[in-house]
């Protein structure tokens, strides 16, 4: 991964920034986005080193083409992209949920991811090399109790990423997706609009994927050799059997 640039998406918290700093170490020239700057400067700070920060929302349109076309040409030539932006918003019945989680959730999962990858794309059809990575979830690969928006937002990226797969297969760009379970990071805590006691509780008694153990496991994604895709990554924690069988410690 040595002086490869890679985009991150979503490099404000949790499994972003995390991967973040695993790529760092790996030698990785990184391009950080989020929302929120003053957290890509405080990573910037932590990580040190050649550094581009990108702050915009993905659900933007406008504002994801005008970052990534106007990146300087030093830092157009993309390598590795990781699609990890992206949050839950409620956890509710489809009847009494509320539309403006449902738009957060397939504006910015969804479509934002899709617009991030249509802005990347022609520098990487160019060089006919590159490398994609997205963030579903367990949820895109099974509906739990109240989370239909969330997992069909999940379960859109992972179609997309397959067909994008197909799409880019002849250009020999690498397509992958890496799908974890419970990771304790900032995600209940937005999906429970801040509620902290009612997030804490996803966690308890799991033993929780860290970001640092996803972000490991991404960094495998990309360092296996070339000719090697690693397409469909299930991670989840070992007292997690699927999304909503647990082995809770009491
Ligand atoms: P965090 O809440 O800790 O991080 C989410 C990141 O996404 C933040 O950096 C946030 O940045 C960014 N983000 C969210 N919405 C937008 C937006 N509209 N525009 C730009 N950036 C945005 O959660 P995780 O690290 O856990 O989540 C990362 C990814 O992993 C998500 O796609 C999530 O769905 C997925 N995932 C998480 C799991 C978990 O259990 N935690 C399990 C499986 C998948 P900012 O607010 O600064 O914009
Ligand atoms: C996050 C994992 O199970 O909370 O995608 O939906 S879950």
């Amino acid at each position: 991964m040595k002086n490869k640039i890679a985009l991150i998406t979503g490099a404000t918290s949790g499994i972003g920034w995390a991967t973040a700093k695993t790529f760092a170490q790996a030698g990785a020239r990184l391009i950080l986005c989020g929302r929120r700057k003053e957290k890509l400067e405080e990573l910037a700070k932590a990580i040190g080193g050649d550094l581009k920060l990108l702050a915009f929302d993905v659900r933007e349109k406008k504002a994801v083409f005008e970052a990534i076309e106007g990146l300087p040409n030093e830092w157009k030539s993309i390598d590795i992209l990781i699609n990890n932006a992206g949050n839950a918003h409620g956890l509710d019945p489809v009847q009494t949920a509320n539309l403006d989680d449902w738009d957060a959730m397939i504006d910015g999962n969804v479509k934002g991811l899709m617009y991030v990858t249509k802005a990347v794309l022609p520098q990487m059809i160019r060089a006919k090399k590159g490398q994609i990575i997205n963030l579903g979830s367990i949820a895109a690969k099974e509906v739990y109790p109240n989370g239909s928006i969330y997992c069909s937002s999940k379960a859109a990226v992972d179609f997309f990423t397959r067909g994008l797969r197909i799409d880019l297969n002849p250009l020999g760009i690498r397509v992958g997706a890496i799908h974890p379970g419970l990771v304790e990071t900032e995600f209940s805590d937005v999906r429970f609009k801040g509620d902290q006691e009612r997030a804490k509780k996803v966690y308890q008694g799991i033993e929780a994927l860290s970001a640092e153990e996803v972000a490991d496991a991404i960094r495998y994604m990309v360092q296996v050799p070339e000719k090697v895709t690693i397409a469909d990554m299930v991670i989840l924690p070992t007292r997690q059997a699927n999304a909503y069988v647990n082995n809770r410690m009491p």
